[in-house]
């Protein structure tokens, strides 16, 4: 009895690891966050090379709030990020990306999307 009990727990996962392999989870899956620092006034990386339907998170680590504004308004522009504050698009699209901080303009980046 025990024996079944676990042998249908062994097929439940199974079938649940089954369903988290489809395409479209494995596409997501595979593709990360990657990670742009605000420090010091610029963006690091300046450029930054993706994937299609890779997530880029940028956080501030400076003392000051920056915003992430997008230069032809491709994506949507974060509020003012205080220190740590982080804000996150996913790009789905192939592209060049060009973004700046509203409040500080000559803080200039570029997501590259391929
Ligand atoms: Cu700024």
């Amino acid at each position: 009895m025990k024996r079944v009990t676990r042998f249908s727990a062994e097929m439940a996962a199974l079938l649940l690891s089954a369903l988290m392999l489809s395409p479209v989870n494995a596409a997501s899956a595979s593709t990360k966050p990657v990670a742009v620092d605000i420090r010091n006034f610029a963006f690091s990386p300046k450029t930054l090379t993706v994937s299609a339907g890779t997530r880029v998170v940028w956080t501030n680590r400076d003392d000051e709030p920056h915003v992430v504004v997008s230069a032809g308004h491709q994506f949507e522009s974060s509020h003012a990020l205080d220190t740590s504050d982080s804000y996150a698009i996913t790009f789905d699209h192939a592209g060049t990306y060009t973004y700046y901080c509203a409040i500080h303009p000559m803080m200039v980046g570029t997501i590259i999307v391929q």
